[in-house]
Formats: structure tokens, C-alpha cells, sequence
């Protein structure tokens, strides 16, 4: 299988998240790509190339404008009033509140964030940009005929809504390719989120749209992040009705519960007959992950490949979290060689 990846996530690597009542460093962090690098050299998965770039425009079909201006030039609008430490937002427009667009610096980070987990650093910008690029150009190699690729995507994607940035997301990786697919002829994409959290930025951003199918399967939002949104009553809106499936689990869940909501996943999958599966694969639902409750184990990974494989459709995997940094690379790469098993 073909890996896309780039070195520019070095370019992001922010501090230090606020989590359970403490300022701990990011768990999100470079090392997670670079050992998923490695596992798949080490493993021979195939080719290792890098993006090429496409602009703006692919992530605009996904991206207000707005947000983008926002983004892009944030780093150097805060620098310029004289600071070096990474941003942070730190008051939302929660109920009670107008979502009014502020007209100063962080009062707009507020406004174009959910959460304190994405900070932005000199180099967040670039790092993000170029990992849609990876997603774009993995894509493309679909479109010009390969049945798989691996879009090594850091920073992860699937927080991050149209005009919305939190939980380590910036621009949706895995939404911006599937957009891709349907502009280059593509009718119907699936993205299927294996992530350990609820994808839920994709599902907002294809919410009221039958042309991609949302299946997650997640730890509940009633005890997990990211809380608001993700429960199994959430299936789509007006055009998007019944294309949105969300199996939250509970705490603890460990390979029997988890492949059973993948099965169902898959069911729903088949039914909707697509052209193409995106998947959000995040390795956080492994047994020793430092910020998720879940318990699979990394032969599990193996089984999970295979069961995408037997889909029979092209696959575009996409990367998302995974915390526990020695095994990711691991986990990450067993569920491709799972994949390409059973071809
Ligand atoms: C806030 C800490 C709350 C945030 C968890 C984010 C999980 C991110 C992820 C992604 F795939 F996007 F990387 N925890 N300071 O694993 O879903
Ligand atoms: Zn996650």
C-alpha cells in the first residue's frame, strides 16, 4: 500500500493541553507520526512519497473562507502583539452566549474554536495545510487507479468542523478527501471513523447530505469527548436523513462489543452501496492508550483490516489518534496489513 506523509508536522507541536485539572503536555505530539513512519518501513507496506500541492481550493469545499483567513494569519497577528507562547482559546459562545464574531485576536479564536485541545504554534498553520495536502494527493492516487492508500495525516482531522477548530484538529483530513472524491465523479463516499472519540466535525460537516455516509463507532459522549455530540439518535437531517449512524459504546468496551458495532457499521455500509470508503483511523481504541477506555489489543487491529477489506471497495485510510506512542505504529499498520491480507 501507498503511504503519503510529510515531514511538516514537525512544524506543529504545541505545548501543553489542559486536561483532568492539569497543564500536561500535548499528548498529541510528533513522535506519533514518526512511529508510524517507521512501523511502515520497517514492515516494507510499500512506497513512502510525498504531497503535492493542490492550494486552497479542495480545502475551501470544506472550509469557510473565513475560518481559513483566520487561521492562516493568526500566528502572525498574535506574534505581532508581541507573544511567543502558543494560543490558546479560553471562552466559547456557549448557551446563554451570541456566537457574534468578536473583533480582537483571541476573542476570534473563541468564536472559531469548540475546546482549550488545539492551540496554535508558529508553525500550525503549515503542519495542517500540508496534512490535508497528504490527504488530497493520497487521494488522487485513488482517483488515478490504486484500490488503497495511507494518508499519514498529523495533525488528525476529524474535530475539526466546516468553520470550527478542537480536540487536536484543524482542517479535516478525511472530510476534505471524501469532497475530493465527489468532485472528481465519485456518487457516494463512506467515511467509517474507527477513532476512539466521535468524529464530530465530519458528521456536522456531511450532516444534511446523502452523499457521504457517517458511521462512528465511539466511546459514549454521555461520559467521553468530545460530550456534545455523538449520540446514537444523531442520523442525519433533512437530505442527510438516515445517513448519519453513530454506535457510542461504553467504557471498558474491548474487541467482542467493538467488532460488533463494526459489523453493523459495515452492514450499513453495504446497503448504502458506496463507491468508496474513507476511514478515520485512530488507534486510541487500544487496551493501553493514555487518554481512551477502550481494550483492544493490537492483534485486534489485524482483524479490523480485514473486515474493511471484505467491504470490497477502494479504501482511503486516513490517519487520526492514538496516544499510546510506542505501539501506534503498530496498531496503525496492523490494521493495513489486516487490509491487504485479505484482498
Ligand atoms: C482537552 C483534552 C480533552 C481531547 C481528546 C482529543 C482526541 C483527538 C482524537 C483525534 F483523532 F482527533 F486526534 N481530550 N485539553 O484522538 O480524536
Ligand atoms: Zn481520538
Amino acid at each position: 500500500m501507498l503511504t503519503i506523509y510529510s515531514d511538516d508536522h514537525h512544524l506543529h507541536h504545541g505545548r501543553c493541553e489542559l486536561i483532568d485539572g492539569k497543564l500536561m503536555p500535548c499528548f498529541e505530539m510528533p513522535s506519533r507520526a514518526d512511529h508510524v513512519l517507521q512501523r511502515v518501513k520497517d514492515r516494507e507496506l510499500g512506497p513512502v512519497q510525498a504531497p503535492r500541492d493542490y492550494g486552497r481550493g479542495p480545502i475551501e469545499r470544506i472550509h469557510s473562507n473565513d475560518y481559513l483567513n483566520f487561521f492562516q494569519g493568526a500566528w502572525q497577528r498574535w506574534a505581532e502583539m508581541g507573544n511567543s507562547e502558543d494560543m490558546m482559546p479560553f471562552t466559547w459562545p456557549a448557551r446563554t452566549l451570541r456566537a457574534i464574531k468578536p473583533q480582537t485576536l483571541l476573542g476570534e479564536l473563541g468564536y472559531y474554536s469548540f475546546d482549550g485541545g488545539a492551540p496554535i504554534t508558529a508553525g500550525t498553520w503549515q503542519a495542517a495545510y500540508s496534512a490535508a495536502q497528504v490527504a488530497l494527493t493520497a487521494q488522487a492516487e485513488m482517483q488515478a487507479g490504486a484500490y488503497s492508500a495511507f494518508a499519514l495525516c498529523r495533525p488528525p482531522g476529524h474535530h475539526a468542523a466546516s468553520d470550527v477548530m478542537g480536540g487536536y484538529c484543524y482542517l479535516n483530513n478525511a472530510a476534505i478527501a471524501a469532497q475530493a472524491f465527489l468532485d472528481s465523479g465519485k456518487q457516494r463516499v463512506a467515511i467509517l471513523d474507527v477513532d476512539y472519540h466521535h468524529g464530530n466535525g465530519t458528521q456536522a460537516i456531511f450532516y444534511e447530505r446523502s452523499d457521504v455516509l457517517f458511521a462512528s463507532i465511539h466511546g459514549h459522549p454521555e461520559f467521553e469527548f468530545p460530550f456534545f455530540l455523538g449520540y446514537a439518535d444523531e442520523t442525519g437531517e433533512g437530505a442527510g436523513e438516515g445517513f448519519n449512524v453513530n454506535y457510542p459504546l461504553a467504557s471498558g468496551s474491548a474487541w467482542d462489543v467493538w467488532s460488533a458495532a463494526l459489523e453493523q457499521s459495515c452492514q450499513r455500509i453495504d446497503d448504502y452501496a458506496a463507491d468508496i470508503i474513507v476511514v478515520s483511523l485512530g488507534v486510541d481504541t487500544f487496551k493501553n492508550d493514555p487518554i481512551s477506555q477502550f481494550k483492544l489489543d493490537s492483534p485486534d487491529y489485524l482483524a479490523m483490516g480485514k473486515r474493511i477489506a471484505a467491504l470490497g471497495k477502494p479504501t482511503l485510510f486516513v490517519m487520526e489518534g492514538g496516544y499510546a506512542v510506542e505501539e501506534i505504529g503498530i496498531n496503525a499498520v496492523n490494521v493495513l496489513e489486516g487490509f491487504e491480507s485479505a484482498l
